[in-house]
């Protein structure tokens, strides 16, 4: 392709070409939640659609209207009233099902597990409500929570829920400085944590952080502590132990219902920079699509399903997919305290052997590291029990998904690649397990009742084969309400780019189906000889070459094509680091793509550098490209990796 070709036009290329398909399986499409006319039934009547949607939940009163759309600003279920926890938890055990395990709880140090089941949740997070109510937490009050994964974590969100009050969980990998902003700005009243946690066999303590961040936070009234490691730990006037003061209330609550627009949390999303931003999520339309999507994108079948989600609840991921859809579904869930690769690096698949997990929902970073450690240590494992495998978090590689289908789904199993964001509240875009002829990479089709396009600059909607701009054109349930205390934040970041659409930030192209491929985040797009390249289709073409595991590309300014590509790679455990490793990479690019898409420069690393939900930091790896000095690494989970990739400079192999 040559600079002056036709495409230097379009708004985003379109380079990947992919041709590998895989079809349902006959026994899972024969017998799935969701069949095809769902997408024509919510196409004729969206409204409808989520109206049967919100009629899975119990609602104490039904509401009036489905939708007040005045935009930005959509209220779902006027008028209708619900508790969350009631729903989450008390309607099943009343329905006969007390005896049913909600959470497999597997912690980090070995032989430490709890089985919970619905009446014993039910007993706890009624125990935890009351308490909330003793400490003086009330209806609308906020209640920051800072925690390990732990089951007081999902019982504590339970029980703001139940009372109404409005979560805001910070994970528990952030700083002292980070909790205590995230505290100011909802102004939270109560803090919940723990003595600390198990991370990579050590206990983790977190409540120093905690006691840093509260010291110059006056308006916490207390602080209420778990004690999970035992570890020593300073006790202020404020602090309150959950052993002291949960355990001794009683086990019955009345779950009061609530408005389906009141508030039920907030979670801050930091984004590439700035002020992190209150995520507001409500009620009733949180509840409905969360569960709904739970229902039909893994095609869950609560009876005999087990369940696993790998994320930390400190994300929305885990809020949704851990906690509110999967248990207002009456699912049993597996949940895990610590890393992959403690005590071993086979410890994720010792999990879905030992609780015969058969839908695993994990993080293409997650895919990408077990594929880097090696094909022979999933092999040991019996997996057999695995039906449907999901992905969250960035784009999925081509070849990471096929490992993962291959080496985790044993060449059966779909795998839903599920696109959706913190401020989507649950999945949007994505195939059904049931239904789509899946492509490797591409995360297919908005779900029904969910109107989602592609779009050049000026809004206009791009044909089949064209790239652009991911945009939402209707308002739908779980959609964040605005940002906490600045609506005009929200119109700003989300409202303003297209009119009348939703931004997420995110680029997207069609192919010639009509099927969607996320293709990174808009910031990260480079320009090359007057081609918007995406980040994620060179990482792709360099991850499908069989030496590299894992690749993030950037672009840095360049005297002749206006940006080049630089490309950091991590190899397979197996690969040697030859001295043309360069070369072989480059040139495979090249014919993968297109010579438009051939990196100037390739460096091998041992590490790139992560958010703490586990997204590449792509802004840092520019600094490097460009020689600059490295900016803010705050969001960076181990900030020891730019010394490391610094370190392999002035070995890098940069050709041209
Ligand atoms: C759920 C979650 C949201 C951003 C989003 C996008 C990226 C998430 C993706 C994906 C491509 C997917 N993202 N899922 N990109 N394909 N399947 O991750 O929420 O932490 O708010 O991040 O993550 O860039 O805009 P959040």
């Amino acid at each position: 392709m040559a600079d002056n070709a036709p495409e230097s036009q379009e708004t985003l290329s379109n380079l990947l070409q992919e041709t590998r398909r895989f079809a349902p399986p006959a026994e899972l499409a024969a017998a799935a939640n969701i069949t095809a006319d769902a997408y024509e039934q919510a196409a004729a009547d969206r409204l409808g659609f989520w109206e049967q949607a919100a009629d899975r939940l119990t609602w104490s009163r039904k509401w009036d209207t489905t939708l007040e759309w005045n935009p930005p600003f959509a209220k779902w279920f006027v008028g209708g009233q619900l508790n969350v926890a009631y729903n989450c938890v008390d309607r099943h055990v009343e329905a006969g099902n007390g005896d049913k395990v909600a959470y497999y709880w597997e912690g980090e140090p070995e032989g430490d597990s709890r089985t919970i089941t619905y009446a014993d949740l039910q007993r706890e997070v009624n125990r935890a409500a009351n308490a909330l109510q003793e400490l003086g937490v009330r209806k609308g009050d906020r209640v920051a929570i800072y925690m390990p994964m732990i089951p007081e974590l999902p019982i504590s969100l339970l029980a703001c829920a139940r009372i109404g009050a409005i979560h805001s969980v910070v994970f528990g990998g952030f700083s002292a400085s980070a909790l205590q902003s995230r505290i100011e700005d909802a102004d939270a009243k109560l803090v919940i944590t723990a003595d600390g946690g198990y991370r990579r066999g050590n206990p983790s303590a977190l409540k120093p952080t905690v006691d840093e961040a509260v010291a110059n936070t006056p308006n916490v009234e207390k602080v209420l502590v778990v004690r999970r490691t035992n570890q020593e730990i300073a006790v202020n006037d404020r602090d309150v132990f959950w052993e002291d003061v949960v355990a001794k209330q009683s086990d019955q609550h009345e779950a009061q219902p609530h408005d389906a627009e009141d508030p039920l949390y907030i979670l801050y999303t930091s984004g590439t920079t700035g002020k992190p931003k209150g995520i507001l999520h409500t009620t009733g339309g949180y509840l409905t699509q969360t569960a709904w999507t739970h229902h039909a994108v893994f095609d869950l079948k609560p009876e005999t399903d087990i369940y696993w989600c790998t994320a930390d609840i400190g994300w929305v991921t885990g809020h949704s997919y851990i906690v509110y859809g999967p248990l207002a579904n009456g699912a049993t869930s597996v949940i895990y305290e610590g890393t992959p690769d403690t005590p071993h690096r086979g410890r994720f698949w010792e999990i879905v052997q030992k609780y015969k997990v058969t839908i695993l929902y994990t993080a293409p970073t997650a895919i990408r590291t077990f594929m880097k450690w090696g094909d022979d240590i999933p092999a040991k494992f019996d997996m057999s029990s695995l039906r449907v495998l999901g992905s969250v978090g960035e784009p999925i590689n081509p070849e990471a998904y096929v490992w993962y289908r291959e080496h985790i789904g044993a060449s059966k199993t779909p795998v839903v690649d599920t696109w959706w964001q913190t401020e989507t509240g649950a999945i949007m875009i994505s195939p059904l397990p049931g239904i789509s002829h899946a492509k490797p990479g591409a995360a297919m089709k908005p779900l029904p009742g969910i109107v989602a396009d592609v779009v050049d600059d000026q809004g206009n909607s791009v044909p089949n084969g064209g790239g652009g701009f991911l945009v939402v054109k209707e308002p739908w349930p779980s959609m964040l309400r605005t940002i906490w205390g600045d609506d005009q934040r929200y119109i700003d970041t989300y409202w303003s780019r297209f009119e009348n659409m939703y931004f997420p930030g995110d680029g997207a192209k069609k192919d010639e189906d009509g099927d969607l491929w996320l293709l990174g985040r808009v910031d990260d797009v480079m320009l090359v000889s007057g081609h918007n390249i995406s980040t994620t289709e060179v990482e792709s073409a360099l991850v499908s070459h069989p030496k590299v595991a894992e690749a993030a590309v950037v672009g840095a300014t360049d005297p002749v094509t206006g940006q080049a590509i630089v490309s950091f790679v991590i190899l397979r455990g197996n690969a040697e680091e030859s001295d043309d490793i360069g070369a072989e990479l480059r040139n495979h690019v090249a014919k993968t793509l297109g010579p438009i898409a051939k990196p100037r420069q390739i460096l091998v690393v041992p590490e790139l550098p992560k958010t703490r939900s586990g997204k590449i930091m792509r802004r840092l790896l520019r600094d490097v490209a460009e020689n600059r000095s490295i900016g803010d690494v705050t969001t960076l989970a181990d900030s020891t990796v730019m010394n490391l990739i610094s370190e392999k400079l002035p070995s890098a192999k940069s050709e041209d």
